[in-house]
């Protein structure tokens, strides 16, 4: 299985911190904890590129890891219950103020939970990408954890719940690789536009 040639470039603070150039960005979103860090050293096909597991809602900064046409963006995940509110207004800030304005954007992967219905964060996250006309795909993940038979019905409450075609939704595994070469696919994909 091939993988995605990426490397780590910086961790960004505030939105002044972002870097400069012309690389599109693509972004994964996500609720803290739900696999996204994981999905990334999945495609990289390394262990420890982006660290997983780390305490939610800690570390509020944006990752930028680059390959040679694009960069990969991890946002600061949301939906943790038991942040403060301050790191809820800063973790607003920095998310809203990058998906809003950020000029190089120019894809965006939400990640979900198989197990889980989306979280009317999830769908918010959505509407900012469709306002802007931001091209996006689902990746419902840890579908490792569920029969068959109910990660079916989760997928028909996601396609309902967010309104998404069943060719947005990417079913994905970072433990199995389920998935891994279709986004990849979709990532080189992405960088040529
Ligand atoms: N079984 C399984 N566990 C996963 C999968 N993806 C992530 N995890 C686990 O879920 C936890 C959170 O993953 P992480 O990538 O750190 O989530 P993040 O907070 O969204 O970056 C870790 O314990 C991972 O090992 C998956 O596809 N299958
Ligand atoms: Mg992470």
């Amino acid at each position: 299985m091939k993988s995605l040639a990426l490397e780590f470039d910086r961790s960004a603070g505030s939105l002044g911190r972002l870097p400069g150039g012309n690389r599109p960005e693509i972004a994964l979103l996500g609720r803290s904890n739900v696999g996204k860090s994981s999905l990334l050293n999945c495609l990289a096909g390394r262990k420890r590129l982006a660290r997983t597991s780390n305490t939610p809602g800690r570390t509020q900064a944006l990752n930028f890891y680059t390959s040679s046409s694009f960069a990969v963006v991890d946002l600061p995940g949301y939906g943790y219950a038991k942040v403060p509110e301050s790191v809820r207004r800063s973790w607003k800030s920095l998310v809203e103020g990058y998906l809003v304005k950020r000029e190089a954007l120019s894809a965006a992967v939400l990640i979900l939970d198989a197990r889980r219905v989306p979280s009317p964060l999830d769908a918010l996250m959505l509407r900012w990408l469709r306002g802007r006309g931001i091209e996006y795909v689902v990746v419902v993940t840890k579908t490792d954890k569920m029969k068959r038979g109910e990660l079916s019905r989760s997928l028909m409450t996601i396609g309902k719940e967010l309104e998404l075609d069943g060719d947005r939704i990417v079913t994905f595994s970072a433990k199995t690789g389920l998935g891994k070469d279709r986004m990849i696919g979709w990532f080189l994909e992405q960088g040529k536009k």
